[in-house]
């Protein structure tokens, strides 16, 4: 027999499909939480190992950057090794067959991993950029790095110039086709998905508050409670890549 909780997530998870069914149009934002299952570490996690006395919040500034560029480099490159090998989980597929289950699907993620597009997914919204790419500190534009940038800090093919992650990093802005196009998601859309997310980082954090506020059903996936919690629609208590897989059979 199941218990009252088994009994319980199987009714939230009817509720939110039954949104899902009637949807004309999903808005789904993820987050660190999504890529846990590859073995992905979140930020609200303790940092581990060499990095284990220091932030997130610490390391992913532009102040951070300008006093030791060396090792906020080396953070980067411990995390581009770690994510070069990880592998897109149940989550990210499920989300990647979602979009084909809906009359329009946006994903907006928070995520500089690149597992949504190697799960297959299209479109994708990257609001903080990309780990995996290099960006030229002198011409802003994504850069190829130079021969010599073996030995030192990585130096840009073109101008000679620094460079670092495209990424943003607190207090810099978000890319502008990602950012305008995300608010007219989550302004537009019936259902708005949250997932794996603290709703902690603003602006990505408010996208969920648009979606309320413009009358969405809105959907948390996450194991633990946020601030969003308490205004969700249906708070779906677990890790995405059980729950969503879950979530996908019941549209069937
Ligand atoms: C699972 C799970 C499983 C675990 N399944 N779930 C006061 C109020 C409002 C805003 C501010 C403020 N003070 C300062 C600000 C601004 C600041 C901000 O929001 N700070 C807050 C901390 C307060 N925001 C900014 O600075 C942003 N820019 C900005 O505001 O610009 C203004 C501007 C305008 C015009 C010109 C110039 C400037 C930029 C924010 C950039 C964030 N960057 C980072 C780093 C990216 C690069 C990198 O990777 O190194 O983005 S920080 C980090 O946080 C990363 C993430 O994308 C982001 C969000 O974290 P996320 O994804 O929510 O992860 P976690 O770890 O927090 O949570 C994981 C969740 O998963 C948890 O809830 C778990 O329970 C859950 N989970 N296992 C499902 N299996
Ligand atoms: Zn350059």
């Amino acid at each position: 027999m199941k218990s009252d909780s088994a009994v319980a997530l199987d009714e939230l998870l009817e509720q939110a499909a039954a949104a899902l069914r009637k949807a004309q149009h999903v808005c789904v934002l993820t987050g660190a939480g999504i890529s846990a299952e590859s073995g992905i570490p979140t930020f609200r996690d303790a940092l581990t190992g060499l990095w284990a006395n220091f932030r997130a919040e610490d390391l992913a500034t532009p102040e951070a950057f300008e006093r030791d560029p060396k090792f906020v480099w080396d953070w980067y490159e411990f995390r581009r090794e770690l994510i070069r090998k990880a592998e897109p989980n149940p989550g990210h597929f499920a989300l990647a067959e979602l979009a084909g289950r809906v009359p329009r699907f946006t994903l907006v993620t928070q995520n500089v991993d690149g597992l949504h597009q190697r799960a297959g997914s299209r479109g994708v919204l990257e609001y903080h950029g990309n780990i995996l790419r290099d960006r030229c500190c002198v011409e802003q534009v994504v850069a190829d790095r130079s021969e010599d940038s073996r030995h030192g800090l990585p130096r840009c093919a073109a101008c000679g110039g620094l460079l670092r992650p495209d990424v943003v990093w607190f207090g810099e802005a978000i890319p502008r086709g990602p950012m305008l196009a995300a608010a007219e998601a989550a302004e537009s859309c019936d259902v708005f998905l949250s997932i794996g997310t603290s709703s902690l980082v603003y602006p990505a954090a408010g996208l969920a508050e648009s979606a309320l506020r413009a009358g969405a059903t809105v959907i948390e996936v996450n194991p633990n409670r946020t601030d969003l919690s308490r205004n969700v629609n249906v708070l779906l208590a677990g890790p995405s890549g059980e729950l969503l897989p879950r979530l996908l059979e019941q549209l069937r």
